[in-house]
């Protein structure tokens, strides 16, 4: 295919953008409750506007009793107490404003808390409410069910399994029935089936864009439409995994219907989570394509390689496994669709920890992962510590973990003799624990790294005396600057069009060290090549996958994680090596 130009491309404000998230609880806390709130983040409009982003998500900050952390909503149109108030967040969403930042909310509709009022009436089966969420009978026709839920030991509706363990129903005495919750029995499954719940979620992001935000970052957004097993029989007739739930059957209608309601007329950014593994291209075009519903989705094939069957169990992954995720995706979308590019959010562990080196090669390993995240083709997403290679924490007993993904199963396990003891799995959970994400922001060496004069929700990171970012800014070879130098890169530089338009074309698809691509648009063409070994790799340009001589090109530097030096600047760009977690970045000529 021919190299695109600037002619053929199709520019949008969110695909030139650098996102920035925001876990409001550990990011700053002014009123010393030690839970990071509103004011804390106005407190540092002035430290995002020098990063440079141009984007903040910002996760939950709704009324919600925090069984999961915001994401089992009590009111979606107020704020937490323990956040601030209405008037903290017109404050923020200005001073974001005044900096040209722009704010996408997080918008979470496949369920509420089982404390919104919608739940609380409906469990009045005579209310106009009780079919906002999904109630059905269990069974009795279970052998061998031993477990008590309902009356004459009951079994479950089907056998769903939770994303957070055990059962995915939970028995309501009042009613009489079981309600089905995906997530934490806190977090009953909105039944989308009824339009009125559309309806209602519809005007509540009406609202939320007629106060003047920019988008939504959207919730397991794909899990919204049950299979008919489940919506239309009672009790529902399938006993196969929840995992039918992904991309249901009414999906597509459902965002669209979504889509043409609210969405439509207006310039804002619909970010998709898309739980899952695999999801074909035809079905994500469908979803971010030419005539889609949403900007661009989060797909979860790379945060999945080393997941085991639970928590705590860890898979080994390769660098080929890695890259061929990305190349799926990247050429997966390269002519239709837009791609977002993580490696780190809330419910992940740090990235530098998870695919870098956090030890003797932390900061050479998360530049050179800021420069994958940076250069690849898709919206590049900075989640908050991750600028100044904030590391996973050393956990050490189960009562230092917060997370409902991580105590539930494992507290079920060792009530169920499943596990012998917590120590038998405390390096898993240390690897693969969301907590790993959540521990405050590091900003200085003062007790508490300075996000609170309080007791903080959650621990923080010992190693924040040295690692803060203070003592980052102060460092003009801190990560913090490389993340500042990239955001210049892509954002203000006459390489900028390539960098976020230009093709993505693999090297060496199956080197075992070293990957490195092309990024084309027109005449301009950038080599990024990253060694993510702890050992010098070799590397080359192979004429044989390339439509220009490697002999012919001069290769000038623009970024590398060991500096401007004579190894990286002195070289044929058709052979040579890289020192350990190098990156470097070329422009072709
Ligand atoms: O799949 C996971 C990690 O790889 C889970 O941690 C997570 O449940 C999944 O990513 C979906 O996440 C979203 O929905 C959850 C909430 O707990 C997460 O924080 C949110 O990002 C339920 O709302």
């Amino acid at each position: 295919m021919a190299a695109p130009t600037t002619d053929d491309i199709d520019r949008a404000w969110w695909k030139e953008s650098v996102i920035y998230q925001i876990y409001p609880r550990s990011f700053n806390d002014t009123d010393g409750d030690g839970v990071g709130d509103i004011p804390g983040i106005i407190e540092k409009l002035d430290y995002l506007d020098e990063l440079g982003v141009d984007i903040i998500w910002l996760n939950p900050v709704y009324e919600s009793p925090n069984a999961d952390n915001g994401y089992d909503i009590a009111d979606y149109q107020s704020i937490m107490d323990e956040f601030g108030t209405m008037d903290d967040w017109e404050r923020l969403l200005d001073g974001l404003h005044d900096r040209d930042i722009k704010l996408i909310m997080d918008l979470v509709v496949n369920h509420t808390s089982d404390e919104h009022e919608w739940f609380v009436n409906a469990r009045d089966v005579d209310s106009e409410y009780h079919d906002y969420y999904i109630w059905r009978h269990g069974r009795t026709d279970v052998d061998g069910f031993t477990g008590h839920h309902g009356p004459e030991d009951e079994a479950p509706p089907n056998e769903w399994e939770s994303f957070f363990g055990g059962p995915a129903w939970a028995y309501d005495e009042e009613v009489g029935k079981w309600y089905l919750h995906l997530f934490d029995e806190k977090q009953p499954d909105l039944n989308w089936e009824n339009p009125a719940v559309r309806e209602e979620v519809f005007d509540m992001m009406e609202w939320w864009l007629d106060k003047g935000i920019d988008g939504f970052r959207m919730d397991v957004i794909n899990l919204l439409s049950k299979p008919p097993e489940v919506t239309d029989h009672d009790p529902p007739t399938n006993t196969s995994q929840m995992w039918d739930s992904i991309d249901g059957p009414r999906i597509h209608e459902f965002l669209d219907e979504m889509h043409e309601a609210v969405l439509d007329d207006k310039d804002v950014f619909a970010l998709g989570e898309m739980i899952g593994q695999g999801m074909d291209m035809e079905t994500a075009r469908r979803y971010v394509g030419a005539d889609g519903p949403l900007s661009t989705l989060f797909h979860f094939d790379h945060v999945l390689l080393d997941h085991g069957g639970v928590i705590w169990e860890t898979n080994e992954w390769t660098l080929n496994d890695l890259r061929d995720v990305f190349n799926r995706w990247q050429y997966g979308l390269a002519d239709e669709g837009w791609n977002s590019i993580y490696l780190s959010n809330h419910d992940q562990p740090r990235l530098v920890s998870r695919f870098g080196n956090d030890g003797e090669y932390r900061e050479e390993s998360a530049k050179l992962l800021a420069t994958l995240i940076f250069t690849l083709r898709g919206t590049p997403y900075i989640f908050q510590g991750a600028e100044i290679g904030m590391t996973n924490y050393p956990f050490d007993s189960l009562e230092e973990f917060r997370d409902v993904e991580t105590v539930n199963p494992v507290e079920n396990a060792l009530e169920s003799g499943a596990v012998d003891s917590f120590d038998d799995i405390k390096h898993g959970l240390r690897q693969n624990s969301r907590d790993n994400a959540r521990t405050p922001i590091q900003w200085d060496d003062s007790d508490n790294a300075g996000f609170t004069d309080g007791e903080p929700w959650i621990g923080v990171n010992p190693n924040h005396d040295e690692i803060n970012v203070e003592a980052a800014r102060q460092d003009e070879d801190s990560i913090w600057h490389y993340y500042r130098e990239l955001i210049d890169l892509r954002s203000d530089s006459d390489v900028s069009d390539v960098m976020v338009y230009g093709r993505y074309d693999v090297l060496i698809n199956d080197h075992e060290e070293v990957w490195s691509y092309i990024r084309t648009l027109g005449d301009e063409r950038l080599l990024i090549t990253l060694n993510f070994a702890e050992w010098e790799s070799h590397t080359w340009i192979p004429e044989e996958e390339v439509d220009f001589d490697p002999q012919e090109m001069e290769a000038e530097l623009l970024l590398s994680n060991y500096g401007d030096d004579e190894r990286a600047t002195d070289v044929d760009a058709a052979a040579f090596d890289l020192r350990p977690w190098e990156a470097r970045v070329y422009r072709l000529t």
